[in-house]
């Protein structure tokens, strides 16, 4: 039974006992996780600058993040949607509705001995990923705090450190973008991306590349070409970079295939995935070389690892996407590119370079080599700043079991 506490108030809840954890303790792997409460809240974030990519501008954010409670631990997971529906079909608004009205009922109450349960549990809702990552990931937490080891180790990760890269937005001229890149190198970040569209693409790619003969560059055009530019797009050739993001439509591992078999340069789709199918579908029809894993995008840890899987073995490499997330979605991203077929610097970078202040304890830091330590301790290896998140807060709903005081 769950009740939304908006509605009713008197809510008795336990917390785990300590007699309790040593019995789960003592079935060595077979953790049981009951799911207590799950609240859901929507933060304001005012990014430090306006971030523009061929869809649109963005500055201020409005991120859903999940904080659930099992057997007195609590875990944290970010839905990584937009405001607008002009990345994928998601949107913060859309989150809030299948959080509230299926995820949130369907898992409340329900006991998993592995977070990698929940997708099996939400079958019954197609599509929504970013919503079911963000419920998901907030459970992975949880299990890697019950474990007593980091999320990073839980997944199966190998790599103590990880290898970063910059996705720069569009800007008013080619002066100004080789100045920021020139920045962001100095900070030590390995790879340079930027985004370009119609009319804003090769003159400021050029530009970037004529000033920096040999850095590891990349673009992104957020699917604003079409199969007819063929031509142009094949001018990127002469740019010598490391993958063209997603020229073609969110939806069409076709024609990237078409495009790929007429272009040099290594296709590598992002809006295209969203599951492990969808990857191996394009690998071997020969639509990308390259595929941007984004968590939020495949639905979680669970379905981000066999997407990993499936590319490693067909050797494709990939990388972490990402999405201007905050600390949470960012401490998650760390620990999902320590897999080790993260074999390309990824979007994750230091908090700082989005926001005045994170909503995590300690920041995430980027060293001058371009690298990010993973955590030492357990779970996301970041604590949550409560205070902060509830002042970020514009509204917000629980949902708690509700327990007989003689349960
Ligand atoms: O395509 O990678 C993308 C931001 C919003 C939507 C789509 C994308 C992006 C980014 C930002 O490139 C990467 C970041 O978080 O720094
Ligand atoms: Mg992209």
């Amino acid at each position: 039974m769950v009740q939304d506490v908006n509605k009713k108030h008197h809510m008795v809840h336990f917390l785990l006992t300590s007699a309790r954890l040593q019995f789960y303790k003592s079935w060595g792997s077979s953790f049981l996780m009951k799911i207590e409460e799950l609240h859901l809240r929507e933060l304001r974030m005012r990014l430090k600058a306006p971030f523009e990519t061929s869809f649109g501008v963005t500055q201020d954010r409005r991120i859903p993040l999940i904080e659930i409670v099992a057997d007195g631990l609590r875990g944290w997971g970010e839905i990584t949607t937009i405001e607008t529906p002009s990345y994928n079909s998601e949107t913060t608004d859309t989150a809030w509705h299948i959080v509230s009205d299926f995820i949130a009922p369907a898992v409340v109450g329900r006991n998993l001995s592995s977070a990698a349960e929940l997708p099996d549990l939400l079958v019954g809702i197609r599509g929504h990923c970013m919503a079911k990552a963000g419920v998901e990931n907030a459970l992975w937490d949880i299990e890697a705090q019950q474990k007593r080891i980091p999320l990073w180790q839980l997944l199966g990760g190998t790599r103590p450190e990880i290898a970063c890269g910059v996705s720069l937005g569009i800007r008013e001229n080619p002066q100004s973008l080789v100045r920021k890149v020139e920045q962001e190198l100095a900070c030590g970040y390995q790879r340079i991306k930027l985004k370009i569209k119609p009319g804003k693409d090769l003159v400021y790619v050029a530009a970037v590349r004529s000033q920096f003969p040999n850095i590891l560059l990349s673009v992104d055009a957020n699917s604003a070409y079409r199969l007819e530019d063929v031509g142009h797009l094949r001018r990127f050739d002469d740019c010598h970079l490391l993958m063209v993001e997603q020229p073609l439509e969110w939806d069409d591992i076709h024609s990237h295939a078409r495009l790929q078999s007429q272009m040099k340069t290594a296709i590598c789709l992002d809006e295209c995935i969203s599951n492990e199918k969808h990857a191996i579908g394009a690998i071997e029809s020969g639509a990308c070389k390259i595929i941007n894993i984004k968590l939020g995008r495949v639905g979680g840890h669970t379905s981000a690892r066999k997407v990993h899987n499936a590319c490693q073995a067909r050797n494709v490499p990939v990388w972490c996407g990402g999405m201007l997330e905050s600390g949470i979605g960012r401490a998650h991203n760390i620990a999902m590119s320590t897999l080790a077929g993260f074999t390309l610097p990824g979007d994750v970078s230091a908090s700082s370079r989005y926001w005045v202040e994170d909503v995590i304890e300690p920041e995430v830091m980027v060293s001058a080599q371009g690298t990010i330590a993973a955590p030492a301790t357990p779970g996301l290896g970041f604590v949550p700043k409560k205070q902060f998140i509830e002042e970020l807060t514009v509204r917000k709903r629980s949902w708690r079991v509700a327990v007989h005081a003689s349960a």
